[in-house]
Order: structure tokens, then sequence, then C-alpha cells
């Protein structure tokens, strides 16, 4: 095992990972920006070192004061988080250069997957089910046209270098095409530095469904089971939950156990999430993430396995011990994003908390690291922290997350804790009947 452990991250994640840590007996350090010495993950952990200004490239994405905290700590690795560094290969790369274990996946699939043409050739080689489209790039208006031809219009063209939404433009005829390619070539060179596109079938309201995997870099790989994170607005998760209201035993346990195979045949090593658009009973890969996600706890209160551990267990060189026979999928999660923002325009809400008492009791997890007293510096993103409810059926985890939102009480900023009070108790939500714009269609029709 590791002689102590840095957390290049920050808010409930970094929490996150400390609380693992303190369990497995290994001494951490923290790390933090001069807006960050009052946070909790500094308070917690045995050591902290000031890494930087406020600003995150000076900070909290700074890699040579994030080396100079190894050196200075005697630190022999590092956790990413999600965000940040996470799937920075070159950070993987650089760490182990200076003999620092990154506890991630191998640098090699993480520059693979940030390639969303090379992730897709590679998930099809595997026998993953992928979005239909064109194989590689397309070169010119010609090669779209015959491409779109071929599958059929809508077509959305994609940036190479993208994921999470940026510079995808439809196209619905022959007469768009053109101009859709040339806008996100353009998006995608400002953006990205990169103007490689690449297309594929538009699918009008599909599901997002990921599953989560785990493996160990030597062959042994196993899926748990999946989410479904179709509840989104401009590209953020707001609601996650686990099982999926769409799938039943044998549709999972097929998926899970084709997306499992490819990741032995690649030796993946650490968490993965495998991104995949649902529609029509049809699963069609569309991307995948390297990291430990937002969304994790999810499938550790459905698994019962802490996901934390698991990556620090692999990164230390532990074989996988989990068994696919040793998953049991127990009950139901759905997790709420309570962001400081306001729950009607989404605008950011930073501030002091004034009165804070989260909700408890049977099947209710808090993930969060903020504190009656303290103040939510303007500087990152709005996430104050998660909810996490877990009952035996769906319908007993939305009660309990009825329950625990209206105990909830967190004064002295906006929080979205309304919005999922209202959600809780619509319709299309209770019954599982969404799709990845029915969050954005809601908000249109409340407004
Ligand atoms: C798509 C799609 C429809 N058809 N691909 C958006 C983010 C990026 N990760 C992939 N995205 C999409 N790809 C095809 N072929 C619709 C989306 C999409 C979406 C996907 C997942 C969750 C929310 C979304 C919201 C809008 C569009």
């Amino acid at each position: 095992m590791f002689d102590k452990i840095l957390i290049a991250n920050r808010g409930e994640i970094a929490l996150r990972v400390l609380r693992t840590c303190k369990e497995l007996g290994v001494p951490t350090v923290a790390v933090h920006s001069t807006a960050d010495a009052d946070a909790m993950h500094v308070r917690l952990a045995d050591e902290s070192v000031c890494i930087g200004p406020p600003t995150a490239r000076d900070s909290y994405l700074n890699i040579p004061a994030l080396l100079a905290a190894c050196e200075i700590t005697g630190a022999d690795a590092v956790h990413p988080g999600y965000g940040f560094l996470s799937e920075n290969a070159r950070f993987a790369e650089i760490l182990e250069e200076h003999n620092v274990q990154f506890i991630g996946p191998k640098a090699s699939h993480i520059r693979l997957m940030g390639d969303k043409i090379e992730a897709k050739r590679t998930a099809r080689r595997l026998g993953i089910p992928v979005v239909p489209g064109s194989e590689g790039g397309v070169a010119s208006d010609q090669e779209a046209l015959s491409i779109a031809r071929d599958i059929g219009f809508p077509v959305l063209i994609k940036a190479a270098a993208g994921g999470g939404g940026r510079g995808m433009k439809v196209a619905h005829s022959q007469a768009e095409i053109g101009a859709a390619l040339a806008t996100a070539r353009a998006e995608a060179k400002a953006a990205f530095g990169d103007d490689t596109v690449y297309l594929e079938k538009y699918l009008a309201r599909p599901r997002h469904i990921e599953i989560q995997v785990l493996g160990d870099g030597r062959g042994r790989a196993i899926h748990l089971g999946e989410r479904d994170c179709s509840l989104q607005r401009r590209h953020q998760k707001v609601w996650e939950e686990g099982p999926s209201p769409a799938l039943n035993a044998a549709a999972r346990s097929a998926i899970g156990e084709t997306v499992a195979k490819a990741m032995r045949e690649l030796q993946y090593l650490g968490v993965g999430t495998v991104e995949f658009l649902y529609e029509n009973g049809t699963f069609a890969f569309i991307e995948m993430n390297t990291r430990i996600q937002v969304e994790h706890p999810v499938t550790e209160e459905i698994t019962g396995i802490d996901l934390v551990l698991e990556q620090i267990r692999i990164a230390a060189g532990n074989d996988l011990t989990l068994a696919q026979e040793d998953v049991r999928f127990q009950g139901h999660a759905i997790e709420c994003r309570i962001n400081a923002e306001n729950p009607e325009t989404f605008r950011p809400s930073p501030g002091r908390i004034v009165h804070y008492h989260p909700p408890g009791g049977l099947g209710v997890r808090i993930d969060s690291a903020v504190y009656h007293g303290y103040t939510i510096p303007p500087f990152y993103d709005s996430l104050v922290g998660k909810l996490i409810v877990h009952g035996k059926t769906r319908g007993e985890a939305l009660m309990r997350l009825r329950r625990a939102l209206d105990e909830f009480v967190l004064d002295g900023i906006e929080t979205t804790v309304p919005l999922f009070q209202a959600l809780a108790r619509e319709k299309d939500i209770i019954d599982g009947d969404y799709h990845i714009h029915w969050l954005e269609e809601f908000l249109a029709r409340t407004k």
C-alpha cells in the first residue's frame, strides 16, 4: 500500500477520497488554493499544502506546484478526483517520471479515450455497439453527404477532441450539411485547437445510460451495472439513478458483460464509465470516461462496493479480487446534485452558509464538504453537495428522497433543493418515463 496519498482536488470529492484513505490507514495530504484555506478537506487531511492563487489554472491545475507538494510531503501517490487533472494523460506520465503513482488508468488509455474518434474505433473493434456514422474523421462535404445518405438524416457532427457536448451541430437534410460541418469545424478549432470532426446518426430522444467498470490492468475486469443520467441541463447532470428504469436484469447483464469483456481485452486499469445512448431497446456507445465520476455513489449504494477503495488498491498493484458473481445489485439509489444556484434561473449563488442541517436516517447519504458558517467561494463549480438516497425499490427511494429534501436546512445561499422537491413529485419522473431532453422541456414549460 502507499505511504502517503496526496489528493489533487477540493470540495466533496477531496473529502470522499480522504474518508477511504482514513479507513485504509493511509496518511493524506490536502492541497488547496488561497481561496480554500478554510475548506473542510484541508481540516480533515493529515497535512496540507497551499499550491497557489484562487484561479484553478494557477492552483489545482498547476502541475509543478503539485509535484513540489509531493516532494515536500513525501507523498508516493496522487488521487486526482474528477475534473481538474483527472483525465490529463500527460499529468499521469509526469507523476510516473517522478516515481509518484497516479491513482487512475494507464496514461495510454486516458489518451485513447480523450480522442473521441479513436475511442469509438476501439469500442467498435472490441465488440461494443456504437452509434452508426463515419469510421473516422470526415474530410469533405462530399464524404459527409455520402455517409449521411447511407445512414439517413438527421445527422450530428461532433468534434474529435470534444465530449461534453461542445461543438456539436445537427444537420436535418442535405441542404444543412455544408454549414453544419463548417460551423462544427470552426467551433472545434476555437475550443480545442483541433478541427477534426466526425459524423453520427442523430438520435432524437434517447436516454443516457452509463456502465461502471473496474479493471486491474492485467486482464481482469467486471461491470458494476448502470446509472441512468438522462436528467441534465446544458450537459450538466442534475439527477442520476441506478438501476435505470428502462432496463431489466437480462438487458443489464447483456450490455454489462459486453463492456466487461471489452475491458478485459483492453487490459483496462482502474474505474471507468462507458457511456451509451439508449433508444428503442438499443445501446449505442458515445464516449468513455477514465475517472471516478460525480455520480459514483449511486453505484456504491446499490452494490455496497467502495469504488475509491478499489481505485487505490488497484493502483497499488493489487489484483482485482472481486468476481462478477460477487456483485449483487440491491435496491435502488438516486443522487441529486445540490448546487449553489437559483433553482429557476440557475444563476450561481456563492456566499456564506448560515444554518446547515442536512437530512439523515436510513438510506440517506450526503457527500458534501460544506459546514455551518462556511463561505462558498465564487471561483469553482457550484456543487454544494450530493444527496443520495437508497431504498429496496425505486418507489421507496423516491419516497425517501421527498422526505430527505423536505428535511434539508441550508440557508444563506440559494440552492437547487426546490427543483428536486418538484421533480420528485412529477408524474414522468415517478414513472421513470424521461429522456435526455426531458428536463429542459420541463423547465421551459414550467417557466
Ligand atoms: C448524441 C446525441 C444524439 N445523437 N449523439 C451530448 C454530449 C456528448 N457527450 C454526447 N451528446 C449527445 N450525443 C448522437 N448520435 C445527443 C447528445 C446529447 C446528450 C447526450 C447525453 C446526455 C445529455 C445530452 C443532451 C443533449 C444532447
